[in-house]
């Protein structure tokens, strides 16, 4: 495995090739099978309506991966920061032929995200598309690494086919990002092999077949949209996958009727987004079968309302790019479908939940370790190789979980996920600011929204203000606090730390 990396101990390797979830191919098969079994398909669809069928996107594919090769070696790191257009699709499967691995980032990245990220992964080249040129002149400055910036959009080098080498399966093909808790970013190995079992094995479980037609709706480069089951899911499937350039109801439902789409996956906002404006729509969205949510707590209310106003069937899904996924069963009685986070995928993964609720887990496509992080995997995983979640749950005999909460300090803003100290450390940069503590605040349709705790020096600072000083220093906009609390002091633990239980339950009203 790539150094830095942490494989699996060799004889969970064996156990899982023997039974059969490892098969020893590499990820990029999954579009292979395709063109040799259906090449003349259509495998996928832009917001605009222009269309590739399996042949002709293999073709597309080839042609960039041959393009690329002179721009990138194998196992060489490349941060992609592409929004969902057919490109996005085109890259990420030739970066897989050539053997180049990966970094997604998210749309909403910019240069406090990007940065550290370059540098981390010594990316040595940013694949952007044309709004982020602006964003890829700091980011060469800063990391003098990155020789390349290539504007998909507009530029995606093509060339002759070429043969290019096979990877070996049991190695990283790309890097995912995770949620994360500390104040620096944290890169997810996710080899060929156990992405590859993500993806058709999430396929079976969400019922994925010739006729489904996937719509993108989330980032493509979140683990949802992309493996679970994702559009690589619908691909191994023999589906049709659809990318939407945002999952407002309007753009949305637009490309349901137009497209006939009969499966998507959101988050818990989005989804109450999509039944309040069902109610008025006039598109048809009768070709809907399947809305997965998950990212973040669906309650069990509007989970119930799912079918009778959109006319679909619901899946749970509480996963993590991590790796464990856990999805509530297409043939689940409704009354596990509404009120839980569904059960594991795979019969190999392993989950112990721990006294205070924790949820630890290993398994076939859970990563061992993050990628150059030896101190942060120490604290992260169990001597055994158990992945500590940070998520609070219960578990039901039939195996079916309830996240009933986190013990990890990050904030899941309606399943975007802010890490505290991140933000704090941003926070504190601010002159006025003395000390900061980040801590979510319950709200109906995010199910959490930031609040930033400060101690200050002088006048305090407004949120306005706070949010440009943010900007400024170039952090996400998801990440920007919604509100601003000023304390004389934080209150404390018995042991001198900040209590954000305190912090939280005076949010929640509690006594002071
Ligand atoms: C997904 O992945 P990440 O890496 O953005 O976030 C993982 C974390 C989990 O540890 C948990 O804290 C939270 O997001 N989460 C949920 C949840 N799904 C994720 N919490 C409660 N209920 C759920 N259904 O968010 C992700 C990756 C693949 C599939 C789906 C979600």
């Amino acid at each position: 495995m790539l150094e830095g990396c942490v494989p699996w101990p060799e004889e969970l390797a064996e156990r899982y090739r023997a039974e059969g979830y490892w098969t020893g191919e590499p990820l990029d098969q999954l579009l292979r099978d395709g063109v040799e079994r259906h090449p003349d398909r259509v495998a996928l669809v832009g917001a605009d309506g222009s269309r590739w069928t399996y042949a002709e996107l293999d073709a597309w594919v080839a042609r960039v991966a041959s393009g690329l090769s002179s721009l990138v070696s194998p196992r060489e790191r490349v941060v992609v920061q592409v929004p969902n257009i057919p490109e996005f699709v085109a890259l990420f499967f030739a970066l897989l032929r050539v053997g180049a691995l990966p970094v997604l980032a998210l749309p909403a990245h910019r240069e406090a995200e990007i940065v550290p990220l370059c540098e981390l992964s010594e990316a040595v080249a940013y694949f952007i598309t044309d709004e982020y040129r602006d964003l890829a002149q700091i980011v060469c400055k800063a990391v003098p690494g990155v020789r390349q910036v290539v504007v998909v959009d507009e530029e995606l080098p093509t060339a002759e086919p070429v043969e290019l080498p096979e990877p070996d399966p049991s190695d990283v093909a790309l890097f995912l990002l995770s949620g994360g808790t500390t104040g620096t970013p944290k890169l997810i190995p996710r080899t060929h092999n156990d992405y590859l079992y993500n993806a058709r094995a999430s396929a079976k479980v969400a019922g994925f077949g010739e006729n489904t037609v996937y719509l993108v709706a989330l980032p493509a480069a979140h683990n949802f949209a992309l493996s679970s089951p994702g559009l690589l899911g619908a691909f191994a499937a023999g589906g049709t996958v659809v990318l939407a350039t945002d999952p407002s109801p309007d753009t949305a439902f637009a490309l349901i009727e137009r497209e006939k789409v009969t499966g998507t996956a959101v988050v818990p906002p989005v989804a109450l987004l999509w039944m309040d404006a069902a109610e008025f729509a006039d598109e048809d969205l009768t070709s809907l079968e399947l809305l997965q949510v998950g990212g973040a707590k669906l309650s069990a209310e509007p989970a119930s309302r799912v079918r009778e106003s959109l006319g679909c069937a619901l899946q749970q899904v509480f996963g993590m790019a991590e790796g464990l996924l856990n999805f509530t069963r297409l043939d689940d009685p409704q009354e596990l479908v509404v009120t839980t986070q569904g059960r594991p995928l795979c019969p190999a993964d392993e989950v112990r939940v721990l006294e205070n609720g924790e949820l630890l887990t290993r398994g076939p496509y859970t990563l061992r370790g993050y990628y150059r992080a030896e101190e942060h995997n120490a604290r992260s995983f169990t001597e055994d190789g158990f992945y500590r979640s940070g998520d609070v749950v219960r578990q039901l005999p039939s195996g079916h979980l309830i996240v009933e909460g986190r013990i990890k300090d990050q904030i899941n803003r309606g399943g975007e996920k802010i890490p505290a100290e991140e933000l704090e450390n941003h926070l504190l940069a601010h002159p006025a600011v003395h000390d900061a503590a980040v801590v979510g605040m319950a709200d109906e349709v995010m199910g959490e929204r930031t609040c930033a705790f400060l101690v200050v020096r002088g006048a305090p600072p407004k949120l306005r203000e706070v949010a440009a000083f943010l900007r400024e220093r170039g952090v996400a906009e998801y990440k920007l606090p919604d509100r601003i609390e000023v304390l004389e002091e934080f209150p404390l633990t018995k042991v001198g730390k900040v209590s954000k239980t305190e912090l939280a339950r005076r949010l929640a009203g509690g006594a002071e």
